[in-house]
């Protein structure tokens, strides 16, 4: 992993501070930085306003599709995570800086069209998660994730894409919630920008976020209850204060993963989607999901499990591989770690 600089703790009260101010006052941080994962980030926080546009007028795509003409040959409305997908790849593939890129929605490695330049970057990434929420107005996220390029220079190989969320050089989310906000870590701390839309800027809203070491909020799809395994289910027994050796916690499920991760990030709390009988491997996916959430967790002071290691230590061997996941305060993913990988 390369060396990090300290923390950057910075007075805030005083000044507005775009995201493209911020992000070039961590480049600072980094003596030699070439100004590629800057702009990989600008590149991003762009895509990210586009989707927001797309999201927030999702509920009249069918009266704008009907009553317009882009639809007069009876086109199928595009689905927003395949808008969301291909907004992220023409904002990101021509810039140079990339090597390649993987997504949620395509299966294999994304290259770098012909023509133009490669760069030393590769980036990970989930369009649109939770879009089966878009319909009923829940929100929804992106998450990415950027390593460096292994080997020489050239286009991407899988070998680019199968490194350990150890060494993500960035990582963040995008949440499309009552405002936009864009939560992202360098390894120096994590920072949270909301969208202001009349400016059209993600400003400094949450600078250096630190979740509670013990969390209010646990996030988990219970209806999965039967299917756990013996351990899984005494975790959250205990998460629920049923042993008597904690108080309670206060069950939240958004079913977007972001959302809940973003909650409880704030408010302290743990996010977890175990194994079980019918998923063994759990659902969701360890390179575009787990390890940005789990380094971004990490940097502000928590942790993430898949129950027998740490997330960010897992050595992927597949692109679009699941794991499962305990993520959140440090104390609630202990407590985790204890029971699971006792069993
Ligand atoms: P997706 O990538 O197909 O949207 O699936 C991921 C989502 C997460 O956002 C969420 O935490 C989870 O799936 C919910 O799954 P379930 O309905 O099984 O609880
Ligand atoms: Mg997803």
């Amino acid at each position: 992993m390369p060396d990090r600089p300290s923390r950057v703790v910075r007075n805030t009260s005083t000044s507005v501070v775009t995201i493209e101010r911020f992000i070039i006052e961590q480049e600072e941080l980094h003596p030699g930085a070439s100004g590629s994962l800057s702009g990989i980030l600008y590149d991003l926080a762009l895509a990210a306003k586009m989707i927001a546009n797309k999201v927030r007028s999702a509920g009249l795509a069918d009266i704008i599709g009907s009553a317009g003409a882009s639809n007069i040959q009876g086109e199928v409305q595009q689905k927003l995570d395949v808008i969301a997908n291909e907004t992220i790849v023409k904002a990101m593939d021509h810039g140079g800086r990339l090597c390649g890129m993987a997504s949620e929605e395509v299966d294999e490695i994304i290259p770098i069209p012909q023509g133009f330049k490669t760069g030393d970057y590769f980036l990970l990434f989930d369009p649109l998660d939770g879009s089966s929420n878009i319909d009923v107005n829940v929100p929804v996220g992106t998450i990415f994730s950027v390593l460096q390029k292994k080997g020489g220079p050239g286009p991407a190989t899988l070998a680019d894409a199968l490194q350990p969320g150890s060494a993500q050089v960035a990582a963040g989310y995008v949440i499309y919630g009552s405002s936009t906000m864009l939560v992202y870590t360098t390894g120096t701390g994590v920072h949270g920008f909301t969208l202001d839309p009349l400016l059209g800027e993600f400003l400094l809203s949450h600078p250096d976020i630190r979740i509670p070491a013990q969390g209010r909020y646990l996030s988990v799809n219970d209806s999965y209850a039967q299917l756990w395994s013996d351990p899984v289910r005494a975790l959250m027994a205990r998460y629920r204060g049923l042993d008597g050796k904690r108080e309670p916690m206060n069950v939240r499920y958004v079913g977007s993963m972001v959302a809940d991760f973003h909650r409880n990030l704030l408010g302290g709390g743990v996010f977890a989607y175990p194994a079980n009988a019918k998923s063994p491997k759990g659902k969701l996916r360890l390179l575009y999901e787990c390890n940005p959430l789990a380094f971004i967790c990490e940097q502000a002071g928590g942790a993430a499990t898949d129950g027998q290691r740490r997330v960010l230590d897992v050595v992927p061997t597949e692109l679009h591989q699941r794991t499962p996941i305990y993520i959140g305060s440090r104390d609630d993913v202990d407590a985790a770690t204890a029971i699971l990988a006792a069993n």
